[in-house]
This record gives structure tokens, sequence and C-alpha cells, in this order.
């Protein structure tokens, strides 16, 4: 019995979503490692915001502009604490994860030299793998990779080894989306530090399930999406330390992002606003406030607890399953479950769990890397939140179990 001392049921209903069938079935939502479903404050916050508050940003003396831009930069703050930047200037709103990895390797690869390494894994994201590969390509670096083992963890004691003198920054994901696997971040934080190694580390999948402290890792970059953690999709933070984004050159030239400009050249502004330029996504940065607000009210113990064990329910009950094998068992793991059945297609699989209602994803979810490692094109992941229930994945054994006799 999977026991929770906070009360599930008055949290499901915070979410319209997870109220819906899909045909005559109740909707199983396991696809939050893709995105997180919405509760009602957060929609009713994008509501407000476009009913009675919509005005550009940092631009208006007029009312309904002030009221925005006090709203933008109160999220901002939100955010600060959400994560526990030293200040909210070292927080800047990006479009997601991607989009924040991206600015720091366009930016802080500006100041790398030929030769320069930067040192990345077998088990990121595509988005953590793909904008390095851009860089190195442009300014002739190398990227190297700690190597994967065969449950899912890294292989850190290569670690020494691999940062040189050259290794100018580490990135890495602080949760794998495929397998699940935590990374000990603060201790491969230190370790890269004590090399003159900055470290980026790719939190898309890790605020969603515990208490992430930038100041506690001492990491020097952290980027995140908005969609994963309870907010609007289209929205993400990117947080740096205020030295090193000081020493960076902004991302993309355009309007917010100056002082001054004339024909002959551009003062850049200050910090946050040096790396915003355009009009931001005003009302998904209010609403990510909004959203970390609420998931602040959680104590994280509870959720990870609470998810933990519906994890080591879900593990044992697939095992039940002839041919199942799992990919992914580290020993610290987040409540991701991938896996395959042998001799059926995952995307058959995937079909007829949908047929029952149950939200799975399947296929190499952006780490084909780490599909190379095992010799396999994909697999079928189940992700859980702290919304999701045992009862649930009931649901979904026995969905699964009925897919695979009608395959077999
Ligand atoms: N890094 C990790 C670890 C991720 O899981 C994802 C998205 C990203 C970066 C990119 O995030 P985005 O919001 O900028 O797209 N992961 C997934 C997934 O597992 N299924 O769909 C998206």
């Amino acid at each position: 019995m999977v026991e929770t001392s906070f009360d599930i049921e008055l949290i499901r209903a915070q979410f319209p979503t997870l109220q819906q069938k899909v045909g005559k079935y109740p909707l199983v939502y396991f696809d939050n490692g893709a995105t997180s479903q919405k509760p009602k404050v957060v929609i009713d916050r994008l509501d407000q915001y476009y009913k009675l508050e919509n005005a550009n940003i940092h631009r208006g003396v007029h009312y309904l502009s002030q009221i925005s831009t006090d709203n933008y930069e109160k999220a901002r703050k939100s955010i600060q604490a959400f994560i526990n930047a030293k200040h909210d200037h070292e927080v800047i709103f990006t479009s997601g994860t991607t989009d924040g990895i991206n600015l720091v390797a366009q930016c802080f690869g500006t100041l790398l030299e030929k030769g320069d390494e930067i040192l990345i894994t077998e088990l990121e994201h595509h988005s953590n793998i793909v904008p390095w590969q851009m860089i190195a390509a442009e300014k002739g670096l190398l990227v190297k990779y700690i190597p994967l083992l065969e449950n899912g963890e890294l292989d850190w004691d290569q670690l020494d080894e691999l940062l040189t003198e050259k290794t100018k920054l580490l990135a890495f994901a602080h949760v794998s989306n495929s397998l699940g696997t935590i990374n000990p971040a603060k201790e491969i934080i230190k370790k890269a530090h004590s090399n003159g190694t900055k470290v980026l580390l790719d939190a898309a999948q890790s605020l969603q399930h515990f208490k992430v402290d930038v100041q506690d890792l001492d990491c020097d970059f952290l980027a995140f999406s908005g969609h994963k953690v309870f907010g609007p999709t289209g929205i993400g933070a990117l947080y740096g330390k205020e030295d090193l984004l000081n020493e960076m050159p902004p991302y993309k030239g355009g309007g917010d992002m100056i002082k001054t400009v004339s024909m002959e050249k551009t003062e850049y502004n200050e910090l946050p606003f040096k790396f915003e330029a355009g009009t931001p996504h005003i009302a998904g940065a209010i609403g990510l406030g909004t959203a970390v607000d609420w998931l602040s009210g959680f104590n994280y113990n509870e959720i990870q607890q609470y998810e933990d064990e519906l994890l080591s329910y879900a593990t044992e009950q697939i095992k039940t399953i002839d041919g199942v094998t799992i990919y992914g068992e580290a020993k610290n793991k987040s409540s991701i479950l991938s896996f395959l059945i042998e001799g059926l297609h995952p995307y058959d699989i995937g079909t007829l769990l949908n047929q029952q209602g149950i939200a799975v994803r399947t296929g190499h979810h952006c780490t084909q890397p780490v599909m190379d490692h095992f010799g396999i094109p994909g697999t079928i992941r189940a992700s859980f939140c702290f919304y999701n229930t045992k009862e649930e994945i009931d649901l979904f054994i026995n969905a699964l179990k009925k897919a695979v006799d009608m395959l077999k």
C-alpha cells in the first residue's frame, strides 16, 4: 500500500486535465517526463493575466504596463526563491531548458578558445549534446563524454581522467529523462571546480521531484523548463552566477537588452535584461511564478517519499510480466520506468495502452546515445508525478498485460 500524508484526492482535484476520460477509460497520465499537467491556480493566473493585466513590460508608464512589469519581476523573484539564487538578476527567462543550454553554449562558448574541451555525458538529452557539438564545430572545441554503465549510472570514476586543464565546462543532467538516474550533482560539481571547470546542470527532470538549491550545489549554470514544473509551455529559466553572466556577451540582439543604441554602436543593458531581448513570454513567466510558488507549498520530502513508493510499486508489478527488461536501475533513481517486452515493438504497446486510456511515451526520448549504448531503438517509458496513484499503476499493469496477450 502506498502511504501518503498528503491528501492525494485534494491534489488531483486541482488538475482539470486529470478528470477526463479517454473513451470509456479514465485518463491515466504517465507521460510526466515529457510535460506535467497544470493545476487550476496556474490556469486561472494565465486567464487573469489575459483578461485584466495584458500589457507590454519595462516600457510603459501606464497602469497596465506597470502591473504587468511588477508581476513579471515578481515571478523572477519567485524563481529566485524556488532555486535559492543569491540575486534575482541571476535568473534569466528563457523559452525552456533547450533555450537556456543554447544560450550558455553560444555565450559562454564565445569566451572559449580552439582546443578547449567541453565534458558532457552519454546520458544526456539531445538538447544537452547538440548545442555543444554546434559550438565545438564553430570554435574548434573538443566534446568529451562520461561513459554510461549497464545499470544506467554514469561512470563518474572516469571524471578525474577526463577533466584536463583544457576542460572549461562540464554539463550534465541532474536526472536522466530516459532512465531516471539521479546524478550526484553536488559531489561532481565540487570535483569539477577543483579542476577550475565550470558546471551547467540540466535540471529539466529534477525540480519537480526534489529540492534544488543552486547555492548549496554551487553550480555555475542551471537550466529548466516551466512546462515540466506545472507551469506553461514556452517559458523556462536559466540561472547563472552573476560574474559569469556579466562576463558573457548577450545571446540575441534587440529591444530591452540595450542601454543605448546609436548608428555606430550599442551599449548593452545590465543583468538580467542583457539576455532578454524582445517582448518576452510575459504571461508564461507570471504563470511559471505561480507554478513554483504552488510547488513550494509542498513538503519535498513527502513528494519524494511518495514518488519513490510509486516507482517501487510499479517496478515490482512490472517484473511479474514475462519478457520484461527494465532499462535504468540506478541506486538513486527518480520516478521514471523505462522498459521493453521481448519480441514486441514499443510503439505497438504504446498504441494499445492508449486505447485503454494510458498515456506513456515510446521511442528514444531524445537520448539516442543511451539507446545506442543498450543496442535498442527505444523504450516504453512510464514517468510518474506525485498526483499519480497506486490504483493508476494497477490500471497500467492490467492494460499492459492485456496488450501483451493481444500481441503475443
Ligand atoms: N533536458 C532533459 C533532461 C529533458 O528531459 C528535456 C525534455 C530537455 C532537456 C529539453 O526540455 P525542453 O522543455 O526545452 O524541450 N525531455 C522530454 C522528454 O523526456 N520527453 O519529452 C521531452
